[in-house]
């Protein structure tokens, strides 16, 4: 038994965490693979990493020191469930088995249940920050026992990106709830890229500028509050000149947004928890929108507004889209973390959110100076209902609200769609507002199903005798 951690699945994912495990002091790592070349070719390539390569499962726990801790780094899905039937078969009460691939969390608390019967320790951890974060240091959100941290935390810390001085991986919560918050950093991820989107999209045709200027923008916001990896990355694609035809780059690539369904995961996840994810659902449908192209030849014989947009003061209206998306994007964060509150409630977690927000300023897609903000708001106050409402936050959608205002207006009246701009805008009316005609709703559904409501003025739970004499009665609440 010559190595302390081992990894199973080698291919693109794998093989930058072994290498970044091996790359840390003290950690031999043990390498296996279904099919035999990915492990060949990975040891012969880096024969620094030491990499101990196993050809069998049997192998491979005999190559591991106890308690065995492995890292399963394979297809999501069936291939997880058949890895892990066979680490079971040759692991022991106490060791740990690790997967790092993209779970969908309930998947996360059946194995973690099934696995645990056997007296083995299973982990399920999200992993953010695709290729490059696997091999530098990613964003690690696990879930699983207190046991299996303790063994298994020093090895994360240690491969972990950092930020400000701090390992980006905190010990989430029991079984799923590190799949369930790597899953709603995904959906996050669609609403953040989204907003960017259509910020994009507004300035380029309110003002004519090309993409080359729009990146300098980009450029630009990123100094300010708007500071992220997405908008960097926004920057150079919008700058990329394509080889074959001279054209910039993103006016050749085809407009079909794909998508793996983690934004699918996290809208109906928040669906079946009745969270209002408005903004990650906007991006995720805005993506399917973009990907029936059949559809849309069809749909382009109907007519728009027939006036051409163009605004008066360009550097007024850019201007008015950064606080617009700032202002979103502060929803959709606050519509994230909403998420992992109910989810944590429901699943019976505890999950610190400000110590989400601060794994999350290091190696992943949405890092970002603006979760610190957020850490600040958790650590004042950690049951903060509406993260939108904390200090910080209501300060700047106070500031912006007029401007994301004039935004929306803008794009409705020009026809430019701005699903995800619009969208947390309806929210944020709606989440302050005095009062909804959700009471409207609730007589109609007394009207028609008999469901009863509830009033302002007394308790109780009433229903209107719609098709007799139109009474009140009180009734058994039918909610
Ligand atoms: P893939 O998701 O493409 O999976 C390929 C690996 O799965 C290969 O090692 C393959 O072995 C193995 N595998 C399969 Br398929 N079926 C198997 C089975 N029945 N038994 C054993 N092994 C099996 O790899 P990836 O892109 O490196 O991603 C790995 C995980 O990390 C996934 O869950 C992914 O969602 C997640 N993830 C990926 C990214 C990213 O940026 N790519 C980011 C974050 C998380 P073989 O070589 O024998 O076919």
């Amino acid at each position: 038994a010559a190595a302390n951690i081992g990894v199973v699945g080698l291919a693109v994912m794998g093989s930058n965490l072994a290498r970044n495990l091996a790359s840390r002091e003290g950690n031999t790592v043990a390498v296996y693979n279904r099919s035999r070349t990915k492990t060949d070719e990975l040891v012969q390539a880096h024969p620094e990493a030491g990499f101990v390569p196993a050809f069998s499962y049997e192998e491979f726990a005999a190559s591991l020191s106890k308690p065995r801790t492995a890292i399963i780094m394979v297809k999501a899905g069936g291939p997880t469930d058949a890895v892990i039937d066979e680490l079971v078969k040759v692991f022991e009460p106490g060791d740990i088995i690790v997967d790092g691939g993209n779970a969908y969390f309930p998947d996360t608390i059946r194995r973690e249940k099934a696995v645990r019967d056997t007296g083995i320790n299973f982990v399920g951890a999200g992993i953010s920050g695709g290729e490059e974060g696997a091999l530098l240091g990613p964003s690690i959100m696990p879930g699983g026992s207190d046991e299996s941290w303790t063994t298994l935390g020093p090895i994360l810390k240690s491969i972990a990106a950092v930020a400000e001085g701090e390992p980006c991986v905190t010990h989430i919560g029991h079984n799923g709830a590190g799949h369930f918050v790597k899953m709603v950093h995904n959906g996050i991820e669609y609403a953040d890229m989204q907003l960017i989107a259509e910020a994009y999209d507004l300035i380029r045709r309110g003002t004519g500028k090309t993409p080359a200027e729009i990146a300098d923008i980009f450029a630009e916001w990123n100094k300010g509050e708007l500071e992220s990896y997405l908008i960097e990355i926004t920057a150079e694609v919008l700058r990329q000149i394509d080889a074959e035809t001279g054209k910039p780059l993103v006016d050749v690539i085809l407009d079909q947004a794909g998508a793996k369904g983690t934004g699918a995961w996290t809208v109906q996840t928040a669906l079946s928890l009745g969270v209002p994810v408005s903004g990650i659902a906007e991006a995720t449908f805005a993506r399917s929108l973009s990907s029936h192209p059949e559809q849309r030849a069809v749909a382009s014989i109907l007519p728009g507004p027939g006036t051409d947009f163009a605004v008066d003061d360009a550097d007024a209206f850019i201007e008015d889209v950064r606080q617009a998306l700032f202002a979103s994007k502060i929803i959709a964060y606050s519509q994230g973390f909403d998420e992992i509150r109910a989810g944590a409630a429901e699943y019976d977690w505890t999950i610190d959110l400000g110590a989400v927000s601060k794994i999350w300023r290091g190696g992943c897609i949405i890092r970002a100076q603006f979760l610190n903000r957020i850490a600040d708001a958790y650590a004042e106050q950690p049951e903060l209902p509406v993260l939108a409402t904390s200090p910080y936050f209501a300060d700047a959608l106070t500031r912006g609200q007029a401007a994301w205002r004039r935004v929306v207006i803008a794009a409705t009246q020009a026809g430019i769609p701005s699903p995800a701009f619009s969208s947390s805008l309806a929210y944020y009316d709606g989440i302050r507002a005095d009062r909804l005609p959700a009471a409207l709703v609730q007589g109609q559904r007394d009207f028609f199903g008999a469901h009863t409501y509830k009033r302002i003025d007394k308790e109780g739970t009433f229903h209107t005798l719609w098709s007799g004499d139109r009474t009140e009665i009180e009734a058994e609440d039918t909610h």
